[in-house]
């Protein structure tokens, strides 16, 4: 059983402008770091998608998309002085960017990177919200799908820290299996960025329930499977489009422990007790003792719902 505390920042970010460039914005990340390391966290975690403004909500073209918003290398000229000061600083970061492979393919990635500037993980979004297909009627679009592919290796966790550690992306927290398959492989911490706008293009959803939902699927899945979680929100208004705070460490009891007073740049910082989880871990969700997976296979064959399983009484 692990004693050890684990010092966990998360740097929300306040908008990023269409106009703002990589470089500005990488000044905000390194002076939030900075704060970060001065109060004493090993790993600080950014948004997801945190060079550049959330670009899917324009309607633009794939090339155009690609030529100003996507970085074809990690570290990039812009972020390498990032890596330059969590090296000198001895912290590890998680960083979330549109990545452009080699072949030319696009991923909303994330990537978590050591003490030694050293990246150690990289995790490529899987649940994709929003649609492909222009929509004129509505206030913004929600362009994921039209802009990335469905990410291709799976939900990893990584040694790192003295602890494991497992990454996902925004919509990932809302789905179970996200941190379920990240628990089955003994992570401890689930760290993740997310740029959740106010308002729902799809329904009349009350706007309360964005926080609320947010929250709601950080505490669940913190308790559930005994996790650390450090979610950091790119926020408020961005050229006048609305993004939720929130930012927030949750514990592995499912109680929020930090969060966000503001929509601005602002760290949160936890000194995390790595051995609460093993309550939750050895006696609740001793997941050797309680799981009952034989009777989970429909979560995998199927994708939505479908008929009841046909079954026999015992009358
Ligand atoms: N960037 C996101 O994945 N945003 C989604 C919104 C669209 C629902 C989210 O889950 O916050």
């Amino acid at each position: 059983m692990s004693k050890e505390r684990f010092g966990l920042a998360v740097a929300q970010m306040g908008p990023i402008h269409l106009n703002d460039s990589r470089e500005s914005t990488v000044a905000r990340l390194m002076e939030m770091m900075r704060e970060a390391a001065g109060r004493g966290a090993k790993l600080v975690v950014f948004p997801e998608l945190a060079l550049t403004t959330f670009f899917p909500r324009y309607w633009m073209s794939e090339e155009d998309a690609e030529a100003r918003f996507f970085e074809p290398s990690m570290p990039s000229p812009a972020t390498q002085p990032l890596f330059d000061l969590a090296l000198s600083l001895g912290i590890g970061f998680y960083l979330g960017y549109a990545e452009r492979t080699e072949n030319g393919r696009h991923f909303n990635t994330s990537i978590l990177v050591d003490e030694h500037a050293k990246i150690v993980g990289r995790y490529r979004k899987i649940h994709l919200p929003g649609h492909s297909d222009h929509k004129p009627e509505a206030p913004f679009q929600h362009l994921e799908k039209k802009f990335f592919e469905v990410g291709n290796e799976g939900f990893g966790v990584w040694p790192m820290l003295g602890t494991t550690i497992g990454q996902c992306i925004c919509n990932d927290r809302r789905w179970p299996e996200t941190f379920r398959v990240m628990s089955l492989q003994s992570a401890q911490m689930v760290v993740l960025g997310y740029n959740t706008p106010s308002w729902n293009i799809h329904w009349k959803e009350p706007a309360h329930l964005r926080m609320f939902h947010h929250l709601l699927s950080l505490q669940a899945n913190a308790y559930q499977n005994a996790l650390w979680i450090g979610a950091a929100a790119k926020c408020g208004a961005e050229d006048g489009f609305h993004m939720i705070g929130g930012s927030a460490i949750v514990a592995p009891s499912g109680e929020i422990v930090a969060q966000s007073q503001s929509e601005e740049d602002e760290v949160i910082f936890v000194s995390c007790d790595m051995a609460l989880g093993d309550n939750f871990r050895q006696h609740i969700f001793n997941f050797a003792k309680h799981r009952r997976p034989e009777h989970y296979g429909l979560i995998t064959e199927r994708t939505g719902a479908g008929e009841p399983l046909v079954r026999g009484t015992t009358s």
